[in-house]
């Protein structure tokens, strides 16, 4: 039976679309869009297409042709992904040439980590609609598991940033599932066509067994009823992506894609204010099965939580402590950039401008996440604790705050930070008055959402309002 496919997904010109035209339509609304116009200026449009509009194999070959990346053998399962292998770019390429004309290919090269490897060279630039990237942002700055030995390693080859290239000969494809963190992502086709099956989260039932514990991973081969029993009600929406279309995927929506030609595409997954609810849910679903799944070790295991938190971290990317760190030192952040603003602005409706409006929005998000976890292991917990004071001393902040602020300018079209960063961020929050902000030691999720509230009523701002 084939599925039924319900709808296409709406494609809209990004140079006719505003930022808040995005926000209200597709952010908030977490529906996804494909987005045409705006990658005509990109390098990699030019140097890794050719003029038949096919991959410059060459070209990547002979200039990256040493990185070492990860290929999925598509024809393979391994457990719920396709199997992966790892080799040179050349290698792959050398595979890919000797396909024939009417082969169709197997190997297929993901999560290639481009911008990191090279990061002189700008294939492209991340558009506006994808620039609020709390993930890939921090992580420029910061390791998730940067107080965890045991995951340093797997930390600096995967997952230093979330920005990846896919290049696949036609007949590629990604297995079924919902992205890492339940992060959005955005995917721009340089080269190529992809055809992509969603389905959307309310409907994640209806794809896993009876026991919620495995979902189908081919939409397309024979799905067996009986194990899937309620797979026969989902409906679908599908989407032809062509060269130079971009495809904004919400969090939580379920995918499957297929190459339907030799494409090359360029992806990023990420987070921010408004779908950060849906990491910390994810990862409070994660934590309980971690849990459940030791649960008979329980008593005789001398820390049975900080392992339970271990095995988090290995199956989700990152975990409590992990999250919650990220979240302080993005508060924190954004804290400093408030003042900043309430400090250069001389209007007593500051805070009634796009980035203020922004800001607050993030904190409230943050708020939110901290109320939530609140009900954890975490408000036991001592060994967290981030003074706010040290962490605007440490130069990496400092350039996580810098880097905000310009992504914030950026979106809201305003004029980017000037002079001495530090100075210009740290002394705004002692001229303001608002020093007493730093004095605060961030050891659990009360201790946070206190700080917040304290801004909100030092800057003389009712969140209500907003
Ligand atoms: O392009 C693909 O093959 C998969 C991309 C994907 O799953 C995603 O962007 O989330």
């Amino acid at each position: 039976m084939g599925l039924n496919i319900t709808g296409v997904v709406e494609k809209v010109n990004g140079n006719e679309l505003s930022y808040s035209d995005f926000v209200n339509k597709y952010l908030s609304k977490n529906e996804p869009v494909v987005i045409t116009g705006l990658m005509a200026d990109w390098r990699a449009c030019r140097d890794w297409v050719m003029d038949d509009g096919k991959p410059n194999l060459q070209f990547i070959s002979s200039n990256f042709g040493n990185s070492k990346v990860q290929v999925a053998d598509c024809g393979s399962r391994e457990f719920t992904d396709q199997k992966r292998l790892e080799m040179s770019v050349a290698g792959f390429i050398d595979h890919w040439l000797k396909l024939s004309s009417v082969e169709h290919g197997n190997l297929y090269l993901k999560d290639w980590h481009f911008v990191k490897e090279y990061p002189e060279y700008t294939a492209y630039t991340t558009p506006l609609f994808f620039r609020d990237d709390w993930l890939n942002l921090y992580l420029d700055h910061y390791h998730m598991h940067e107080d965890c030995d045991a995951y340093q390693k797997r930390d600096d080859i995967s997952c230093s940033d979330y920005r990846f290239v896919y290049m696949g000969a036609k007949g590629t494809w990604t297995p079924f599932h919902a992205d890492v963190f339940r992060s959005y992502s955005w995917s721009a086709n340089v080269c190529g066509k992809k055809q992509w099956y969603f389905l959307s989260p309310e409907q994640r039932h209806l794809v896993f067994d009876r026991n919620m514990k495995n979902s189908v991973y081919d939409i397309f081969e024979e799905v067996d009823d009986t194990i899937f029993p309620n797979f026969k009600k989902t409906i679908w929406l599908e989407c032809t992506q062509d060269r130079n279309d971009i495809i904004f995927v919400p969090s939580g929506w379920y995918h499957q894609v297929h190459n339907l030609e030799d494409t090359i595409s360029i992806n990023h997954n990420w987070f921010n204010a408004y779908n950060l609810s849906w990491v910390w849910d994810l990862m409070l679903r994660d934590y309980k099965e971690a849990r459940e799944y030791i649960e008979d070790i329980k008593d005789i295991c001398d820390d049975f939580e900080g392992l339970c938190q271990r095995n988090l971290a290995a199956n989700t990317g990152m975990n409590f402590y992990d999250f919650f760190n990220f979240l302080v030192r993005f508060s924190f952040a954004n804290i400093v950039q408030l003042c900043h603003l309430a400090k250069s602005c001389v209007s007593t409706k500051w805070h009634s401008s796009c980035t203020a409006q922004h800001i607050i929005f993030n904190l409230e998000s943050a708020k939110d996440i901290a109320s939530k976890m609140k009900f954890t292991c975490l408000s036991e917990n001592h060994n967290i604790s981030l003074d706010f004071r040290s962490v605007l001393e440490e130069p990496t902040f400092l350039e996580l705050c810098y880097q905000l602020e310009r992504t914030h300018a950026f979106i809201h079209d305003t004029h980017e930070p000037l002079g001495d960063k530090k100075k210009l961020l740290t002394h705004d929050l002692l001229d303001t008055g608002h020093g007493k902000l730093l004095n605060t030691v961030v050891c659990n999720p009360e201790t946070l959402l206190i700080l917040v509230d304290d801004t909100f009523q030092n800057l003389v701002i009712s969140p209500h309002r907003i």
